[in-house]
C-alpha cells in the first residue's frame, strides 16, 4: 500500500532516492553574513531589503515537501524551515505590471517563477532542513524552496526578487529548460513550451538585448 501511494506522489519519468545530491553550476559562493541582504526590487512601488538579523525576525513556517530534479531523482519528505514567500509578498507592493520574478542568487545564479507559481503556500525562503541548518553546498544560509516546480527553480543563496513585466528566462531557461518547469507535466526543455511561450521567450531576449 505504501507503494501505491508512493508512486502516486512521484511525478512521470522520475526515480526516488534517499541520498541528497548536490547540483551547482559553479563554485559554492562565499556567502557573509555581516553584508547579507535579501531585497526585492524592480516593478514593486518601493524596494525592501532585510539584513540578516531583520529576516531572522520575520515569522517562519516549517513545510514538509518533495524534491523533483530535471535531472530525474525525486526525494520525499524534506522538511523545510524558514520565511514563506508569501510573507515577504505581504511585505512589498508589487506593481500590477509584475508578471514573473528572477529569483538572483549570490554568485549570478538566477531563475524566473511566474508570480502565479510563487503565490503557494507551500514556497518558501528555507533556512533549515531536516532540523538542520541549511548544509552550505545545498544553499545555506538560504535558499528558495518551491517544491511544485522542478528543484532548478529553487534559487540556493538567494539574494533577491526581480519583479518583472515578462517572463524572462534565468540561467537554465536561456540554456535549454523549460520556462515554467511543472514536473508532474514533464515540463523539462524549451522545445515543449507551447507557441506562446516561445513567444514569450524571444519577447523577453529582444528586450535583454535592448537594455
Ligand atoms: N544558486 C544556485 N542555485 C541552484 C543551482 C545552482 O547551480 N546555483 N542549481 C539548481 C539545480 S539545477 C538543482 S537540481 C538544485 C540542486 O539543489 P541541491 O544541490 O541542494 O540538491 O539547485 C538549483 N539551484
Ligand atoms: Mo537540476
Amino acid at each position: 500500500m505504501k507503494e501505491t501511494e508512493g508512486s502516486a506522489r512521484l511525478p512521470p519519468g522520475q526515480v526516488l532516492t534517499h541520498k541528497w545530491p548536490v547540483l551547482t553550476y559553479g563554485e559554492t559562493p562565499r556567502v557573509d553574513l555581516q553584508t547579507w541582504t535579501f531585497r526585492c526590487f524592480g516593478m514593486v512601488q518601493e524596494e525592501v531589503s532585510w539584513t540578516w538579523k531583520e529576516f531572522l525576525e520575520l515569522p517562519r513556517v516549517g513545510v514538509t515537501s518533495d524534491i523533483h530534479c530535471v535531472t530525474r531523482w525525486s526525494r520525499f519528505d524534506n522538511r523545510w524551515e524558514g520565511v514563506a514567500v508569501s510573507e515577504i509578498l505581504r511585505r512589498v507592493s508589487v506593481r500590477p505590471e509584475a508578471v514573473a520574478v528572477m529569483a538572483h542568487s549570490e554568485g549570478g545564479y538566477t531563475t524566473n517563477i511566474p508570480l502565479a507559481g510563487l503565490h503557494d503556500e507551500s514556497a518558501l525562503l528555507a533556512f533549515k532542513h531536516d532540523g538542520q541548518d541549511l548544509p552550505t553546498e545545498h544553499g545555506g544560509p538560504c535558499r528558495l524552496v518551491v517544491p511544485k516546480l522542478y528543484f532548478w527553480k529553487s534559487a540556493k543563496w538567494i539574494r533577491a526578487f526581480e519583479f518583472l513585466d515578462v517572463n524572462e528566462p534565468g540561467f537554465w531557461e536561456v540554456n535549454g529548460y523549460h520556462l515554467h518547469a511543472d514536473p508532474w507535466e514533464e515540463e523539462r526543455y524549451s522545445d515543449q513550451e507551447t507557441d506562446a511561450m516561445q513567444r514569450m521567450r524571444s519577447e523577453a531576449a529582444r528586450r535583454l538585448r535592448g537594455r
